[in-house]
């Protein structure tokens, strides 16, 4: 796959977010709307970025929590992954251990993948610190803390995993 053509699946617990995160894609990342298209399980995004010569096709992809909803092709085709949690959720970590065991079982093995922490304007049920320390443990390559109802740290995250992916796919062609 070509540097400027970027997937990413959204994966997660049940009510984590992750509907609502590619609501947000939808709606409020930037865009210069050529190529742009949506359906109910992904949605296609042209994006530039200062690095990248040409624009970029960033497509990103919802899931249904224990379904497989996400096709395998595209699970084995897709550089980018975001496992998304719900902060105010006391099962988190066992469910992201298994959210990780699918990745591992169905994924290219040099994906990027972030751990991230959703409803973070909510309680929470485990500290910065315990994300971190699953992040290194199952090599996450980044944790955030994210809301999606706020906006809050949203594009940032998305602009840093679209950034690696990026270079990572261009070190590879
Ligand atoms: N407080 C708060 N609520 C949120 C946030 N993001 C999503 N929600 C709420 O969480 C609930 C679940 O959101 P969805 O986007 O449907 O979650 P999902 O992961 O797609 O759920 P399933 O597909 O059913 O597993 C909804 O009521 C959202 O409004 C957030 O950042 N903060
Ligand atoms: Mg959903």
């Amino acid at each position: 796959m070509s540097a400027n053509k970027i997937q990413i699946c959204i994966l997660g617990a049940e009510k984590a977010g992750k509907t609502s995160l590619l609501k947000w894609c939808a709606e409020e990342m930037p865009s210069d709307g050529k190529g742009d298209g949506a359906s109910t399980d992904f949605i296609n995004k042209t994006m530039s970025y200062p690095f990248a010569k040409k624009k970029i096709q960033v497509k990103i992809w919802d899931s249904v929590f224990k379904e497989n909803s996400i096709p395998k092709k595209v699970m084995k085709t897709a550089m980018g992954f975001i496992v998304l949690t719900d902060i105010t959720d006391p099962q988190w970590e066992a469910k992201v251990r298994q959210i990780n065991e699918k990745i591992k079982e169905e994924a290219q093995k040099d994906v990027v993948k972030y751990l991230v922490a959703n409803k973070n304007d909510l309680d929470r049920a485990f500290t910065v610190l315990e994300g971190h320390k699953l992040e290194v443990e199952l090599k996450f390559d980044d944790y955030e803390e994210i809301s999606v109802k706020h906006g809050i740290n949203v594009q940032r995250l998305l602009d840093q995993l679209i950034t690696k992916i990026y270079f990572k796919q261009q070190a590879k062609t």
